[in-house]
């Protein structure tokens, strides 16, 4: 099914889909066009983008403000409807989207369709909370003579800033959740993955959600991003995506002259680890650590960066690892039985690459791949790497890609490593492999992370059962596809009623 939209020969065509016509690119307007290339197959060209000028992205703005004014009033059922039709297109549509994500992003095919498969899933999830939480005013305490209710309502306009790894799930959650609650957005996807936005976004127009409601701005992040957030007509920002971004967020936003600030709601970057004891079942944590390492290429803020393996049990699990690490299939995404993918450019690869190089140079590689001849020349491949790391504390930033970081502790230091782990500040996924239960019970409560996975991987998370985000570093939650998301997308009102003043109606 997915074969059709896999033609090489299909050029994808995207812009801005906003409520005027975009100006189209002029010696006057600083809107240009972007070619986009695959990540593997030859980097051949996927299709052309045409980035959002800066006088585009003023004009989504006063549309959207104007927009804002009806669509906060619209009855919950009617916009939480919406989120429904919109997973039902996205179902419907499942083979082109995982196709278009293969080639624009270069994810594994199994990984393109749970995707798709995350981003249906969160689009009904956020309209069922959407009903429960919002559906009707909720009753409060009554005070003498009168009675009280609390009511949610949408914040104004939401800056929705995608990343490219989930670049359908991710960009499809945020937009859902912001627009459920009630805000109108304007969606900024990131530069390497506006083909899947824009037929993202094309779809949930086509089965009503408003273009005046929901306009896509693609276009260069720093410069596109700084001019939305810095008009203060913006409410609410949602980001995924690295920290330095984040930074860079923080900072536009506090150089706006209005306070309080929008609201932001962000997911960073992760160092995440997991923790071996000697009681673990070792074929087990060798799969849940390759899983949890490699697969999309270790492109997952969720992904495993450093192992900590109890010296009694160090040598087979190692020597287990890098028999594991050579089955690895490395190679073409289209393909079912591939396991590792490309990278998302060879900005990423390069960077990858460097820090591989030097992690040999000092002597410090534990075991290295191999990215087939024909591969390596075809796109931007890495080759899935572990490093040994020279203590419990060392490690030198996040590196988004394969490269697994491992280290070896004695029983007795168990919570130094753990304090170690909370020491880095960044708080996203961890995993524990043990079966004892009075250690599981101890290092629970005191890892300071967002997602603890039990003897298993601590990827992929699933909606609704597994809410996702980070302590610290990590993010500010709350939790994507939890109970709580909503909340931050919405403001409260009050509504206090004299049942007793003459002519009062307790009906009200
Ligand atoms: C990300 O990688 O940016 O659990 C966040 C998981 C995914 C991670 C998404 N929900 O692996």
């Amino acid at each position: 099914a997915l074969a059709p939209f896999l033609d090489e020969k299909k050029q994808w065509q995207a812009g801005p889909l906003v409520a005027h016509d975009p100006l189209l690119p002029s010696e006057a307007s600083s809107a240009s066009t972007h070619q986009v290339t695959s990540p593997y197959d030859h980097r051949k060209v996927v299709g052309q983008v045409l980035w959002t000028d800066t006088a585009t992205a003023t004009a989504a703005v006063d549309t959207a403000e104007l927009a804002f004014k009806a669509w906060y009033m619209r009855p919950i059922e009617e916009r939480a409807a919406l989120l429904d039709r919109c997973g039902e297109t996205l179902e419907t549509h499942m083979p082109e989207l995982a196709a278009l994500c293969i080639r624009e992003a270069g994810k594994q095919l199994n990984d393109a369709i749970a995707d798709v498969r995350e981003a249906i899933d969160f689009c009904h999830y956020y309209a069922d909370q959407a009903r429960q939480q919002f559906g009707k005013p909720m009753e409060l305490p009554g005070t003498t003579g009168e009675t009280n209710t609390l009511a949610a309502e949408g914040r104004g306009i939401f800056v929705a800033i995608s990343p490219w790894n989930f670049p359908v799930a991710i960009f499809t959650g945020q937009v859902m959740a912001a627009l459920v609650a009630g805000n109108t957005v304007l969606a900024k996807p990131a530069e390497q993955t506006s083909l899947c936005a824009y037929r993202i976004a094309q779809l949930m127009h086509e089965v009503g959600v408003p273009l005046e409601v929901l306009q896509l701005l693609p276009g260069d992040g720093a410069e596109l991003g700084k001019h939305l957030l810095s008009d203060p007509r913006i409410s609410g920002v949602v980001f995924t995506g690295s920290n330095p971004a984040s930074v860079a967020i923080n900072r536009t936003l506090a150089a706006r002259d209005d306070a309080p600030l929008p609201v932001l709601i962000a997911e960073t970057g992760g160092l995440n680890a997991m923790l071996v004891d000697a009681t673990a079942l070792p074929e087990q944590v060798i799969r849940d650590v390759v899983e949890s390492a490699f697969q999309s290429a270790g492109q997952r803020c969720s992904a495993l960066r450093i192992l900590y393996v109890q010296e009694d049990i160090a040598d087979g699990v190692m020597e287990a690892l890098k028999g594991a690490m050579d089955e690895l299939k490395i190679g073409d995404p289209a393909q079912r039985s591939t396991d590792v993918g490309p990278v998302i450019d060879e900005e990423a690869r390069e960077g990858l690459q460097e820090y591989i190089d030097k992690c040999r140079a000092e002597g410090c590689i534990l075991h290295e791949t191999q990215v087939p001849d024909e591969w390596a020349t075809n796109g931007s491949f890495v080759a899935p790497t572990a490093i040994r790391l020279s203590g419990i504390e060392a490690l030198d930033g996040e590196h988004f890609g394969p490269i697994l970081h491992v280290a070896t502790y004695k029983a007795a230091d168990a919570d130094k490593v753990i304090d170690a782990i909370n020491a880095r500040r960044y708080g996203l996924t961890f995993g524990l492999h043990s079966r004892n239960q009075q250690f599981t019970d101890h290092v629970m409560q005191r890892v300071r992370v967002g997602n603890v996975y039990i003897n298993r991987n601590i990827i992929g998370a699933v909606v609704g059962s597994q809410p996702f985000g980070g302590q610290g570093l990590s993010g500010t939650g709350p939790k994507a596809g939890g109970p709580h998301y909503l909340q931050r997308f919405v403001t409260e009102k009050t509504r206090t009623i004299n049942t007793t003043a003459q002519g009062g109606n307790a009906s009200l």
